[in-house]
């Protein structure tokens, strides 16, 4: 079995995070994972606060284990979904793409525990500082808004400059990836394209076909230009974006409005054409749909396998 200190800390049987997802992780795929024994995580992304409100509440009614809920600090609406989430007393708040700093103390007062996810080490020292109970570091294998640094570098420079409990995410979806995770300082996992294809993930079947479909090489990053890179397949969309981004004659303000609306065109109506699919450089591992129970149950079993097994490299 699987476990570490992490497990304790936030009472769940895996240390493992499903990770937050904008317009895909709902109350369903979260309480599914929470059910099973992980820590599914609902995203506020860019919803107003009362949809999420909902997804929450929808959340307690469908597991009474402990569950998390995102806020993307980018969201017009991040200052209304803090407040609401202090309200609901969530057990867990993840946050993504900022700095949470100043909703901090409002949520430790709330009994919420903050896990910021951080793309470098000057970064998670300051959330460290500011009261985070853990930090969650995402390397650039990952889908969505992306950092520069891979896994690989990012979590154990991450693990020697803090002391509070790490959990590693990007380019991990089996047991390898969490055993190496924990080799390099981690005690605890986040994943996300892995639980796309969850049986619970409310995506539209075009979607994990994708995902699954996928190769090594079928994602890309736009959005340099703009400082904001987001990592998805190559579609018609992103690629698309991508040669605009090449355009000198397209505007940034051009080019920010090109984006705006793509992630839930593919997230909820599965458009071919329009949609963002956003997924991590891991998707040409993901193979097949199975329930979010077996997808822990697996990860749990393959890991441990591998790091009984790491003993064999010692002589
Ligand atoms: O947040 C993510 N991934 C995301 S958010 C998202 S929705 C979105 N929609 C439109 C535009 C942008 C995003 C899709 N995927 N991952 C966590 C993450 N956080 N990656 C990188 C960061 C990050 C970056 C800078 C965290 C903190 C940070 O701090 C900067 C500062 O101000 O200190």
């Amino acid at each position: 079995m699987l476990k570490s200190p992490l497990c304790e800390l936030l009472g769940i049987t895996y240390p493992i995070f499903q990770g937050a997802m904008a317009w895909i992780s709902d109350a369903e795929l979260a309480a599914a994972v929470s059910a099973a024994g992980g820590l599914g995580i609902i995203a506020g992304g860019n919803a107003p606060a009362e949809a999420i409100r909902a997804e929450i509440r929808k959340a307690k009614t469908l597991t009474d284990r402990p569950f998390g809920v995102n806020i993307m600090l980018r969201s017009p609406h991040a200052e209304a979904l803090a407040a609401m989430v202090a309200e609901e007393q969530v057990a867990v708040i993840t946050t993504g793409a900022g700095n949470p700093s100043r909703y901090m103390a409002a949520w430790q007062e709330a009994g919420s525990q903050v896990i910021p996810v951080v793309p470098s080490v000057g970064i998670a020292i300051r959330m460290e500082r500011a009261g985070a109970a853990a930090v969650i570091a995402e390397g650039t294998e990952s889908g969505g808004h992306i950092g520069e640094l891979t896994t690989m570098a990012l979590i154990p420079q991450v693990a020697d400059a803090i002391s509070i409990p790490l959990i590693a995410a990007g380019g991990i979806a089996d047991g390898r990836g969490v055993a190496a995770s924990f080799m390099l300082g981690a005690v605890g996992v986040q994943l996300g394209t892995r639980f796309l294809v969850a049986q619970e993930c409310n995506i539209p079947q075009i979607y994990k076909d994708k995902v699954i479909a996928a190769g090594d090489i079928d994602t890309i990053a736009t959005g340099r230009r703009l400082g904001h890179p987001v990592r998805a397949l190559k579609t018609p969309f992103s690629r698309m974006y991508l040669a605009k981004e090449y355009d000198l004659s397209v505007t940034n303000e051009e080019l920010e409005e090109l984006g705006v609306g793509s992630l839930r065109l593919a997230a909820v109506d599965g458009d071919e054409q329009g949609g963002s699919f956003v997924a991590g450089q891991i998707a040409g591992l993901v193979k097949k749909e199975q329930t979010a129970a077996e997808i822990l149950a697996e990860l749990s079993q393959e890991a441990e396998a591998v790091l009984q097994k790491a003993g064999q490299w010692v002589s």
